[in-house]
């Protein structure tokens, strides 16, 4: 007789090199966005920046599964979409300092980086922005026979746009193959869910559009990966979209401006001790994925990573005054 694997999901599902992978790339997120708001404070980032240090769990476990040809639309939030997605955050913070050798050639910014060749469609600084554009993906990839999926994240602030609404419906009635995530860190801006939002919990959104919506703890990576995994597996036998509702928390405020008015001290550090990062790294140790001496290489490979992206970036070149209209739009 053959005992039941009790394992976690990820454990269970992946090899040590994908699950050591993941855990990098986790601390490639955390690490970028420390040094992007240092960057920030030593005045080489222009604009504003919004830092989802806290929500790693989210973006790297629901990317786990795709290759270069699934894609994903992002937020205003998105630095760590973008580096699950496999970014390389040399060019990331080349973008977000401006600069030529950008993933936009420094004419996105921090909100508009995209890498069409490898599927990120791009971060959005509109809320709700990307809904419409995932269910476009995913039609195309319908029209044109591909199996590719789109993943859609976005907040829960965009659950009560009518973008949302609208997306959810499209995607249902034509059984498109995109998996919609709502990282639902608690605020827009200011404003709680129980403030903005009449359901209790936003995957029963679902419902009204017939599709399954399910709500996980968006700081466990195995609940996330699991929950990717079979929406991913029902989007590509055509049995069309699903909600996941990641519930997480964004340890800092909505943007540089924010003075953390609407929310506790207390509620922040309850929140940051159950740091996602920390978490899978304890839950790959228990497992013998990894022991704590590579764990810390792998922070510190992500920590190193991280200052020679810096480096690059701040010795990269600015788009020449004359080129700045090109690359705007994308090019014949
Ligand atoms: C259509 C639109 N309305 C308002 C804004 C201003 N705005 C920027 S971010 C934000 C809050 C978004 O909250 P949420 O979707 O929960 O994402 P989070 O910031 O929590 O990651 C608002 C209202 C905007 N950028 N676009």
């Amino acid at each position: 007789m053959t005992l039941p694997d009790n394992r976690p999901f990820a454990i269970r599902t992946y090899s040590p090199d994908q699950l050591k992978e993941a855990l990098k790339r986790m601390y490639l997120i955390r690490r970028f966005e420390e040094g992007a708001e240092q960057s920030y404070m030593r005045g080489l980032i222009h604009g504003t920046m919004h830092l989802s240090i806290g929500q790693e769990a989210s973006a790297v476990a629901s990317c786990m599964e795709l290759t270069d040809a699934d894609k994903i639309t992002s937020t205003h939030r998105g630095h760590g979409h973008c580096i699950a997605k496999g970014a390389d955050v040399a060019r990331m913070f080349a973008e977000f300092f401006g600069k030529e050798t950008g993933y936009c050639h420094g004419r996105g910014g921090s909100m508009h980086i995209a890498d069409v060749k490898t599927g990120n469609l791009g971060a959005n600084g509109i809320v709700g922005g990307g809904l419409p554009i995932a269910v476009g993906a995913a039609l195309s990839a319908k029209r044109l026979g591909r199996d590719d999926v789109t993943l859609c994240f976005f907040g829960d602030g965009a659950n009560n746009e009518g973008a949302f609404h609208e997306a959810l419906n499209m995607a249902a009635i034509w059984k498109l193959p995109v998996v919609f995530i709502c990282e639902n860190n608690r605020y827009g801006m200011s404003t709680s869910v129980e403030r903005s939002t009449a359901v209790a919990l936003i995957s029963e959104r679902a419902a009204a559009y017939t599709m399954p919506g399910i709500t996980v703890d968006g700081n466990d990576f195995s609940a996330i990966a699991e929950a990717v995994h079979d929406a991913i597996a029902r989007a590509r036998s055509g049995a069309g979209p699903s909600l996941i509702e990641n519930l997480t928390y964004r340890w800092r405020g909505h943007s540089k401006s924010d003075r953390n008015r609407y929310r506790t001290k207390e509620e922040i550090e309850d929140w940051m001790a159950r740091d996602p990062i920390i978490r899978f790294e304890a839950e790959l140790i228990a497992h013998g994925v990894i022991d704590k001496a590579q764990a810390t290489a792998i922070a510190d490979a992500a920590a190193s990573q991280v200052e020679q992206g810096i480096e690059f970036a701040r010795t990269s070149a600015a788009p020449a005054i004359t080129e700045v209209t090109r690359y705007v739009y994308s090019e014949a």
